[in-house]
């Protein structure tokens, strides 16, 4: 089953924007959001394809969804995006998959297009250097992305859970960090402001959106649900200011794990985030 308004067939070389499912958990403690990519597509079809804010059929913005990039271990991983994306010239949406997907993903575009910042919508930093002995884990990922990109072109938002360790790393670092503290609520606007002007300041933008950033109440389907997170206006809100801002060229949607999802309410928030962001690529482009 492809994404809601995908282009069929052979129109695909039409295609824009494309979407790729990255079905691997390999690095997650608690399995299962190798399926989630599955899940937000099914659950597409249970949104209407016609976007109110927009007023916008989002089929017109000429998207294609290519299917999964599938692998068995994660260093094949990295190949077969290569392999899978690297002919592509439009904009990138990808569903994971446990949030590991991010690195091999920042990796094949900073090898295609230089200089990368990475923007993370995320409850947790993700910067120990080893967790369960994996260098590689979920719990690891934006420490990993660092070291390709470089703390100082990382923005992670909607934080609020990190170990002692990891605050060391904040503190002594260059990295912007949002607190979900500061996000919600009165803060929201100033955010905006500062991860706009971030995103505008040199290079392309990956934009990775780990579903827990979310309150639980929103997307309990994740592996580690943290307390006071953001509300789906509020992360919706965000993405619009940073897309019209900055060049973001790919996305990733990760951690929706179907099974400990309640009603399928992750997997159809993860699939309303998927087509707010086509919609604001295809406004992007409209208004020149
Ligand atoms: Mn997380």
């Amino acid at each position: 089953m492809k994404f809601i308004g995908s282009l069929i067939g052979k129109d695909a070389s039409k295609a824009e924007y494309g979407i790729f499912g990255i079905p691997f958990d390999k690095n997650s403690f608690i399995k299962g959001a190798k399926e989630g990519a599955a899940a937000i597509r099914a659950a597409s079809h249970r949104l209407e394809s016609f976007l109110w804010r927009q007023k916008l059929e989002v089929s017109m913005a000429r998207f294609y969804d290519f299917g999964d990039v599938r692998a068995l271990s994660y260093k094949r991983l990295h190949k077969r995006l290569n392999a899978r994306t690297g002919n592509f010239k439009g904009r990138l949406i990808f569903l994971g998959g446990d949030h590991s997907v991010t690195l091999p993903v920042v990796k094949s575009l900073t090898a295609k297009t230089g200089k990368v910042k990475v923007i993370s919508f995320d409850a947790h930093v993700d910067l120990r250097d080893s967790y369960l002995k994996n260098r590689f884990s979920n719990a690891c990922v934006m420490r990993r992305v660092a070291e390709v990109v470089g703390f100082e072109n990382i923005a992670e938002v909607g934080v609020r859970s990190c170990s002692h360790e990891e605050f060391g790393i904040i503190q002594s670092g260059s990295l912007h960090i949002y607190g979900a503290d500061v996000t919600k609520g009165e803060g929201l606007g100033r955010v905006a402001e500062e991860l706009a002007d971030f995103a505008a300041s040199g290079g392309i933008v990956h934009l990775s959106v780990d579903m827990d950033v979310l309150d639980p109440c929103y997307a309990p389907g994740v592996e580690d649900p943290e307390p006071e997170g953001l509300s789906v206006s509020e992360l919706i809100y965000l993405i619009r200011e940073i897309i019209k801002a900055g060049n973001v060229v790919s996305c990733d949607v990760v951690e929706v794990n179907p099974r400990l999802d309640v009603n399928e309410l992750t997997s159809i928030i993860a699939a309303k985030i998927v087509l707010e962001i086509l919609a604001c690529f295809w406004e992007r482009e409209a208004e020149g």
